[in-house]
C-alpha cells in the first residue's frame, strides 16, 4: 500500500509518540538511488519519552533500537524504507535535509535551532520512499540566532567547549564526563540550557541524562 497522505502520515507517528517534520522531494545529486521522497521523523521536547519508556528493552542503543520496532511495520504498510540518523558512517545528512524541510538554522553550537522548539530537539529516523507524495509547504522562519543578545549559549560551558572555531568534543566529553561534571551529565548541556528560545521544550531529567549518558563514554554509562 502507497501513503495515502502526509497527514494520515503524521496522525500515525503521533500516535507513536513520534513526529513528522516535513519531507523534501529527492534531487538526483542527493545520492539516494530510488528515492523519490523523504519525510523525516522526529521529537521534540519531552513528548516522545513516555512512549519510549513504556516500549523500551534493555538492548543496545535502545532508543534505536525502539524507533525501529515502531517505524518498520509502518514503513512496510506505506512502502517505504527507514534510514537512521546513526547508520554509518558514511552519516546520511540529517541536518542538511532537516534544513530543506521545516524552519531550522544552524546554531553557533553546531545544533539545529527550531523557532518554537530551540534546541530541544532531534530526528530519529527518515522515510524513504520510492514514488513522489504531496508534501506541505515547509514554513519559513527567520533563526533566532540572527537577533540574539548576547549570545548566552556561547559563554556557559564550564570549559569553553564551543566558540566560534567549533566544538571540542574531546573538552566536553572530559568535562561531563568527570568529577565536575555531574550538571551536565544529570541535566544536560549547559549550553543548551542557556539558550532563550523554546525553553518550554526542554527534556526532562531522565531523558537528559539519558542522552548525556549515550553520549559519554560506555565506561560512564550507568
Ligand atoms: C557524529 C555525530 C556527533 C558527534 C559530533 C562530531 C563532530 N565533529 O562534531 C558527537 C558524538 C560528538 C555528537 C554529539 C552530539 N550530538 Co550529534 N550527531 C552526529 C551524527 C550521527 C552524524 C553527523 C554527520 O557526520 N553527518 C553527516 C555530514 C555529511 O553532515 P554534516 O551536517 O556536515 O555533519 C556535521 C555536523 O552534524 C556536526 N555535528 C554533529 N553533531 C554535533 C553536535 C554538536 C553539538 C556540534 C557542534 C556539531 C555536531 O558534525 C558533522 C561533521 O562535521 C548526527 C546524525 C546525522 N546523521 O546527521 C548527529 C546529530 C547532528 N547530533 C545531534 C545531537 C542532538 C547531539 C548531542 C547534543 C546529543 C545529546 N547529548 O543530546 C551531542 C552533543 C553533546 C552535548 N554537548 O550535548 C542531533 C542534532 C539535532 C539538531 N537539533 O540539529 C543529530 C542530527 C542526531 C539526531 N538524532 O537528531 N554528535
Ligand atoms: S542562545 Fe542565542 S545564539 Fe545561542 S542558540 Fe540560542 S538563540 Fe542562538
Ligand atoms: S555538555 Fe557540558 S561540557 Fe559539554 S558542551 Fe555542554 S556545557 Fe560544555
Amino acid at each position: 500500500m502507497i501513503v495515502s497522505s502526509y497527514a494520515d502520515l503524521a496522525a500515525e507517528l503521533s500516535a507513536l509518540g513520534l513526529i513528522a517534520r516535513g519531507g523534501l522531494a529527492v534531487r538526483p545529486e542527493d545520492g539516494l538511488d530510488g528515492v523519490a521522497t523523504l519525510v523525516l521523523v522526529g521529537n521534540a521536547g519531552p513528548a516522545f519519552w513516555p512512549a519510549f519508556a513504556a516500549g523500551r528493552r534493555v538492548e543496545p542503543d535502545p532508543l534505536d533500537a525502539w524507533v525501529r520496532r515502531a517505524l518498520e511495520p509502518v514503513a512496510r504498510r506505506v512502502g517505504a524504507r527507514v534510514a537512521m540518523p546513526n547508520d554509518g558512517p558514511p552519516y546520511h545528512p540529517f541536518q542538511q535535509w532537516a534544513m530543506r524541510a521545516e524552519p531550522v538554522h544552524p546554531a553557533p553550537l553546531g545544533l539545529l535551532i527550531h523557532p518554537a522548539y530551540g534546541l530541544w530537539h532531534a530526528y530519529r529516523a527518515a522515510l524513504l520512499f520510492p514514488t513522489a507524495i504531496g508534501l506541505p509547504e515547509p514554513p519559513t522562519a527567520a533563526g533566532p540566532c540572527e537577533t540574539c543578545v548576547g549570545r548566552p549559549c556561547l559563554s556557559a560551558c564550564p570549559v569553553g567547549a564551543f566558540d566560534a572555531s567549533g566544538y571540542d568534543v574531546a573538552a566536553c566529553r572530559s568535562h561531563a564526563g568527570g568529577p565536575d561534571g555531574a550538571a551536565c551529565r544529570d541535566g544536560g548541556c549547559l549550553a543548551r540550557h542557556a539558550c532563550p528560545v523554546g525553553r518550554d521544550y526542554a527534556y526532562g531529567p531522565e531523558q537528559q541524562a539519558f542522552h548525556m549518558a549515550a553520549f559519554l563514554p560506555r565506561s560512564r554509562q550507568p
